[in-house]
């Protein structure tokens, strides 16, 4: 389905506000059919939001299983002859959605939205109940994977569980983005695809209208910023050419909008949609990586949806500040490391012509260090793989159009080294390409070129790397030699770019001392300069993502003092010593 727009065909009503919300201690409301009535014994909840750090209870913010969130509504009269969806645009990790007390639904995978027509569930002219239940329990079939262990009672009178992961961020629950109501027309567009190419200065752009219902004519018009029609269509499929077209560049973004509308047999208009179309092309070539034809470097960060209070919540400010301070920067693009963004993010991102690796969940998938093998059939299996493959779509359907999006990252830090990583990745990659062969596809890697099994599959080889952190901690002087040997072997073993996707070191904003050691903001500048004069030294490296743009929240642990003190900014989005130090490298830079 597409994103939810509005136009003279379309409505959309946003029920983000304050809901109900009622935390499932002892795991009873299925039993006891919580969602039959009126949820009781509730505290106020904003939706969207983490609901993690809104109360003084730590026990909320630790709770492991079901919440329960509540909120009335109302159907407008008008929307009597409409078919009427209910769309989340992410809760983490599953809900189960009830409309007046009967389910209308059941979505798995916490990053990506889900919807369902609802025209049978509500009622006009009186109010309606929504209900939603979301489980953050994590297990072997999820991505990001998770393992529930049960604490025996020689540790506590009554035992205790917890919700083990391992990826280095806070499990941050509930419902992150927006719930909306759409009323759509009886027969309305379903969805729209579009490749787009470029023919000397013109743009070509191939698109697929499908529709659901009946429809007697189709009208297809790109419009100039100004509104201006360029080229006019009427099928189904087709190709439409724009002479001296403005391209979509990074940085210097051009939005067209492919304006779809679609008329019944008495000529009366049914549904319209207008989708911002860039026109770009993206290309791996030897040892470069070509956006309209021109090599890209990558400048920027990994970078999560985090903050204070609102956790993974959806939030305008956090939004374009953090968009703001990259193009303060000089950065060009960032990962969403290591799960979807908010379409609203995407949305900014084509605006603002900022450049998106775009990475679905799959992070977590390694036991670092320990005997067992991750990819076995009692952890990732052939579950956890349906599951992958499943968000891969479902994140290929939802962001095949974005301009920004030029590669897709199907994992991080996998056990790429294991046999059973071989046939898993082979399969994931071959889904991938069959989705959508016009982007190239990588995988962010953690191994080493000899012990990687599947860099072979990828067309970019993404390496995260902590020379002077987690290897020779505190030995600046030792970067340089171990880096360049690294990076040269992953060329000289797989002949494709390489792309440093993260590197960098946790720094307490105010720790000073020079010389420099762990922790202080001496130490991640320095460190940084040490990376970075390999980087230029090496002509097959398209890019450099500092990790990370911001401090953020993970569980506690003996390593993590507050959270992950890697950012270049604080969580508060105030910046180290590092920010002004990368500022001057991007902004003198070429601008690729
Ligand atoms: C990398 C992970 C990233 C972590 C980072 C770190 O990809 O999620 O936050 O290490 O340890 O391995 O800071």
């Amino acid at each position: 389905m597409l994103y939810p727009r509005e136009s003279e065909t379309r409505e959309v009503k946003d029920l983000s506000g304050v809901w109900e919300f009622r935390v499932d201690k002892d795991n009873e409301g299925y039993e006891k059919q919580w969602f039959k009535k009126p949820l009781k014994d509730t505290i106020p909840m904003p939706v969207p939001a983490s609901y993690n750090d809104i109360t003084q209870d730590s026990a909320i913010r630790d709770h492991i299983g079901n919440v329960w969130y509540e909120r009335n509504f109302f159907i407008p009269l008008s929307w009597k002859e409409k078919r009427i969806f209910l769309r989340v645009g992410s809760a983490s990790h599953k809900a189960r959605v009830w409309i007046n007390g009967r389910e209308a639904g059941y979505h798995k995978g916490g990053f990506l939205p889900f919807a369902m027509e609802v025209n049978d569930l509500v009622g006009f002219g009186q109010e309606n109940r929504l209900t939603i239940t979301v489980d953050n329990i994590l297990d072997w079939t999820d991505i990001p994977p998770g393992e529930i262990k049960e604490i025996s009672n020689d540790m506590h009178p009554e035992g205790y569980r917890v919700q083990e992961y391992h990826f280095d961020f806070f499990n941050y629950s509930g419902i992150h983005r927006p719930v909306r109501l759409l009323a759509l027309p009886e027969n309305y567009i379903d969805d729209i695809s579009v490749v787009t190419n470029i023919d000397k200065n013109s743009g070509i752009i191939s698109y697929v209208v499908q529709v659901k219902g009946h429809l007697a004519r189709i009208s297809v018009h790109l419009l100039d910023r100004e509104g201006n029609t360029l080229a006019e269509a009427n099928e189904l499929e087709g190709k439409l050419c724009v002479s001296e077209a403005h391209l979509w560049e990074p940085g210097q973004p051009y939005l067209y909008i492919l304006e779809v509308k679609v008329f019944n047999g008495q000529e009366k208009l049914e549904d319209s949609y207008r989708l911002p179309v860039g026109i770009r092309t993206v290309k791996v070539d030897g040892k470069q990586f070509l956006i309209n034809g021109k090599p890209f470097y990558f400048k920027g960060f990994g970078k999560h949806e985090d903050s204070d209070l609102r956790g993974k919540g959806l939030d305008h400010v956090i939004n374009i500040k953090d968009l703001n301070l990259l193009k303060w920067m000089g950065a060009n693009s960032f990962r969403t490391s290591h799960y979807p963004y908010s379409e609203e993010l995407m949305n900014l991102a084509d605006r603002e012509g900022f450049v998106i690796i775009d990475e679905v969940p799959a992070v977590g998938l390694n036991l670092w260090g320990r005997e067992e093998k991750a990819f076995s059939p009692e952890r990732i299996n052939e579950k956890t793989l349906e599951h992958h493959l499943n968000c891969l779509r479902e994140l290929i359907q939802r962001d095949k159009n974005h301009p920004c999006v030029v590669m897709w990252s199907v994992a991080n830090e996998p056990a790429s080294y294991e046999e059973g990583a071989v046939s898993y990745f082979q399969k994931i990659a071959k889904e991938v390409r069959n989705l959508d062969p016009t982007r190239p596809i990588t995988l962010v890697n953690s191994s080493m070129p000899h012990t990687c099994q599947v860099a072979q599959l990828f067309d970019v080889v993404c390496v995260n790397r902590y020379y002077s952190w987690y290897t020779d901690s505190g030995h600046l002087e030792l970067i340089e030699f171990q880096l360049e040997k690294d990076l040269r072997d992953w060329y000289e073993q797989f002949k494709k770019p390489v792309f440093l996707t993260e590197y960098g070191a946790d720094t307490i904003a105010g720790f000073h001392q020079d010389p420099a050691v762990m922790f202080t903001e001496e130490y991640q500048c320095e460190m940084l300069e040490h990376y970075h004069r390999v980087l230029d030294r090496l002509d097959f490296i398209i890019g450099e993502h500092v990790w990370n743009f911001a401090d953020f929240a993970t569980k506690q642990d003996i390593v993590r003092v507050v959270g992950n003190k890697k950012g270049v900014f604080t969580r508060q989005r105030q910046p180290k010593a590092a920010a002004f130090l990368l500022k001057r490298r991007w902004s003198s830079t070429k601008e690729t």
